[in-house]
């Protein structure tokens, strides 16, 4: 066993045969012993980790909850994992035939497991419209029921309404064909069912009260009708492996396509709670195919991107638990004549359960022939890849020339003959009202500004990047940006051209070298926004964003978010000004404006970063970042030391505060150090110092990186005295090898972890830069395996990179309703879900966790990238 999670999940004798250095009798016995308990387990069965299970068909019930902070994320209720890939989600009781986003969703009351009767029960509730109602889970041999109870009738309101819904993954069903009562039919490439309006009024309420849609004056939404109805439907049946069926002898089934209100909706299948019932209202019969004998292919991760001729090499492949590992593989060489010979046959090794897959390992670092390889595992063939010296050297372009430029905003952005966009904005921003928001941020009570509510904020139009997806400029993702990018300019001072930037024409066009270096046009234009934030409101805005939900979710041209024009409301919705300036339609963006001496102090670090870049280049800029770091700095620290009192007097239990103060303790750190490095002032350095042994002390892992950023300014002693800690973070580095195969920080929350991986391998990077005789060169590597395939459930790179022989093809970027991608972009990865499930599509772009590069991560990319090229060749 490997870790505490494997001793967790693994209840079952394949764990066993998983076991190193076990022999070849033992594990023939065992493969043995485990195909015969297959064959008689034909029925599901509820495992250990509280779900439903038979080979090749998983039925999770609420394993994984509405969490209500995006509300339908499309990754909750009642899921269906068929023959390894999570096809099917959102049982639960819904109230819209295709739910959106900010559809109400049920909260989970209680979950309960009863293994006497083979059944999972969950009780949800609608606090909005009291409304409570339990669905009961059980196994049937090979198929489950789905049974909903009712203490008390559907409440009045939600007649006709409330049902039970089931959701199917269109990139899974589409194409194939399906039946309902026996009527053949195929699920369709792009939605094309009907739909009717219905009055605003019957339209349950939508998620805090917002509206996801622009109803045009009509005052009527938008309902879509069903593509069949019956009793028996069978989805796929022309495709065993997707092969669903749902009965229901009492209620109506209906099967919608909820991409026709929103481009991330799923097939749903629906039945209406009859009206006026309690008890068992409605019961479903769902049984997914189990394809005879199917084991999952096993799943060879490798760098897609190849690997240097002396760097490590291992190949780590992901087994079904029911497969029986090879005991060696090869690795094939495709030679000058274009022919397929075996460059090496060696020994697969053991590494162990890792949740729910077996792994082991394939080491080809031996090869240091350049050339075009590939793996052969079992009858499992990968695509090729490459052994090169210059593997690495291409890895941040796409980031650099394409990714990041386009997500400038405020500019039109061409490239060639195509317009990624308009200039967006021209409208500027609005002070935001006291108010709520979908995208997890608020205004106050007061606005903290000399601005009232509704008033134009002027020239907040200018500079800042996209955040990830969506258009709006998250104020703290934007100040990683700036860092991010004058860390990359003083460790590696990248002078790659390839993009022309005017400020004054509001232009950039992709392609065409203006003579001054990317990098430092991109912190000009990071900085410029965040100037005009902390000049023109004072201090920083929480957020620029959408005020209006129906387009937040844009999808397009971002300069067709708004009209461009200043609203006006003594204007009828939809009309123009005579002058044609003005709109009568609230479309405007808002600054939220509500203070956060936290987010001063982290700006307060950036302005301080982006004025020593920008000195020499843009000194008039350098000056203002400069002065208003300092007093950032300043006000932030007289603010947070009078909270932070007031907290300390409102309450004598403040152990919980802790952690909060570190944060900020840490945060001065880093200021102080930029400070020091921007002005030179020895106090700064003094502050510095005063923090980071006690830092180090505490905070290891995330104190370890400005601990070697700081060695530049600092002498032999304070690097002799890092060792221990270097020797620690080594330690800390290593615990990964048996944490789980893959040696890196595996997140396991409700965004993946790409981020973090990528942060560590920076610090992973600097760290043997600075210590190589601590942190060994072999350690650099592993992030870049990670990255660019060598990860579960699928090998392909998660960066939308040149250079990666099978980059993903889909991510959440702001052109996904075209199953697209912007090159450059890094997707967050590997979604865990609850309990044992690793994910990443690269047929569906929109589960915003697995597949949404955000500006902030991508930017961390680059440092990583610029760091990892540096140090291969040395
Ligand atoms: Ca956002
Ligand atoms: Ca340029
Ligand atoms: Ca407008």
């Amino acid at each position: 066993m490997k870790s505490i999670n494997n001793l967790y999940i693994c209840n079952d004798i394949s764990v066993l045969i998983s076991y190193q250095h076990m022999n070849k009798r033992t594990a023939f016995f065992f493969a043995f012993l485990l195909s015969a308990v297959t064959s008689m387990a034909q029925g599901l069965r509820l495992n250990e980790n509280e779900y439903f299970e038979r080979q090749g068909v998983n039925i999770l019930v609420f394993s994984n909850n509405f969490n209500g902070g995006f509300n339908d994320e499309k990754n909750s209720g009642i899921e269906i994992i068929h023959h390894g890939e999570r096809t099917v989600q959102g049982g639960a009781i819904r109230l819209n035939n295709t739910p959106e986003q900010w559809d109400l969703v049920p909260k989970t009351v209680s979950r309960k497991v009863n293994r006497e009767t083979g059944s999972i029960e969950v009780a949800l509730r609608y606090d909005e419209y009291d409304f409570d109602s339990r669905i009961v889970v059980t196994a049937k041999d090979k198929a489950v029921e789905i049974a909903v109870w009712l203490d008390k009738p559907v409440p009045e309101k939600l007649v006709g309404e409330a049902g039970l819904n089931i959701e199917f993954l269109p990139s899974k069903y589409w194409l194939k064909t399906f039946t309902m009562d026996g009527r053949l039919n195929r699920l369709p490439r792009y939605a094309v069912s009907q739909t009717v309006t219905r009055p605003n009024s019957e339209k349950p309420r939508q998620f805090k009260g917002f509206k996801t849609y622009d109803d045009r004056g009509t005052n009527r939404f938008v309902d879509p009708l069903p593509i069949e109805k019956g009793h028996t439907l069978v989805m796929a049946t022309d495709t065993p492996e997707r092969m669903i069926s749902v009965r229901s002898d009492d209620a109506e089934l209906s099967l919608y396509d909820g991409r026709i209100l929103a481009q991330n909706g799923w097939f749903v299948l629906r039945s209406i709670l009859p009206a006026g019932k309690t008890g068992k209202v409605v019961a479903w019969t769902v049984e997914p195919n189990a394809v005879d004998g199917w084991i999952r292919e096993p799943n060879i991760g490798f760098s897609q991107v190849g690997y240097m001729p002396h760097q490590p090499k291992v190949a780590v492949i992901e087994l079904d638990k029911a497969d029986t590992p090879q005991t060696t593989a090869r690795l094939l060489c495709i030679d000058e004549n274009g022919k397929t010979v075996e460059a090496v046959r060696g020994e697969v090794k053991p590494w162990g359960p890792y949740f729910k897959y077996n792994y082991v390992k394939f080491n080809l670092s031996q090869v240091t022939q350049p050339g075009v390889y590939m793996i052969e595992y079992g009858k499992t063939l990968t695509n090729n890849f490459i052994i090169d010296e210059h593997v690495y050297d291409r890895i941040t372009d796409a980031t650099t020339d394409v990714w990041i430029p386009i997500h400038m905003n405020h500019m039109y952005v061409n490239e060639g003959y195509r317009a990624w966009h308009g200039e967006p904005f021209k409208e500027g921003y609005l002070q935001a009202p006291p108010s709520d928001h979908f995208d997890l941020h608020f205004q106050g009570e007061t606005t903290d500004t000399k601005y009232k509510p509704y008033e134009l904020i002027p020239s907040l139009n200018v500079g800042g990047f996209f955040d990830a997806g969506d258009f709006d400029i998250e104020t703290g993702s934007n100040i990683n940006v700036v860092y991010n990018f004058v860390k990359t300019w003083e460790t590696f001072k990248p002078m790659r051209d390839e993009t022309f930037v005017s400020q004054k024409q509001r232009y950039v066009d992709l392609r065409r070298p203006d003579g001054i270096p990317d990098i430092l046009k991109f912190i000009e234009h990071g900085t410029l926004n965040l100037v005009a934030q902390a000049e023109q409101i004072g201090h920083m805005a929480l957020t620029l964003s959408n005020s209006v939900l129906d387009n937040y979710h844009h999808l397009g041209d971002a300069a067709s978010i708004t009209d461009g024009l200043h609203y006006d409301p003594s204007l009828k919705p939809y009309e123009i000004s005579l002058d044609g300036k003005r709109s009568g339609t609230p479309d405007d963006m808002w600054a939220f404006t509500t203070r956060n001496p936290q987010l001063d102090f982290r700006a307060a670090t950036m302005f301080a970063a982006a004025s020593k870049a920008l000195a020499g280049y843009n000194d008039d800029m350098a000056e203002r970042a400069l002065n208003l770091s300092k007093r950032l700095m300043k006000e932030a620290s007289e603010l947070m030391a009078s909270r932070q009192g007031k907290l300390e007097s409102d309450n004598d239990n403040n152990s919980y505060q802790a952690p909060r103060r570190d944060a900020a303790r840490l945060g001065n750190m880093s200021t102080n150090l930029q400070l020091y490095g921007a002005t030179g002032e020895k106090q700064y350095l003094r502050e510095f110092e005063k923090n980071i042994w006690w830092a180090l002390d505490n905070h290891l892992q995330y104190s370890m990186q400005p601990a070697l950023d700081a060695i530049q300014y600092l002498d032999e002693a304070y690097k002799k005295r890092l060792c221990p800690y270097v020797r620690k973070y080594n330690e800390y580095i290593e615990s990964f090898e048996k944490n789980n195969p893959y040696g890196v920080p595996i997140g396991l929350g409700n965004w993946a972890g790409g981020g973090q991986v990528m942060s560590f391998g920076t610090t992973v990077c600097f760290a043997h830069l600075y210590f190589p005789d601590i942190v060994g060169k072999d350690k650099i590597y592993r992030t870049a395996d990670w990255l660019f395939g060598c990860h579960p459930y699928h090998n392909y790179s998660f960066v939308a990179a040149v250079g990666a022989a099978r980059p993903k093809a889909v991510f959440y970027g702001n052109n996904r309703a075209d199953f697209s991608f912007i090159p450059g972009n890094v997707a967050p990865g590997l979604l865990f879900r609850r309990p044992d499930h690793f994910e990443n599509f690269d047929d569906w772009p929109f589960l915003w966790g697995q597949n949404e590069g955000t500006i902030a991560d991508n930017t961390q990319y680059v440092i990583f990238g610029s760091a990892l090229k540096q140090l291969v060749n040395r």
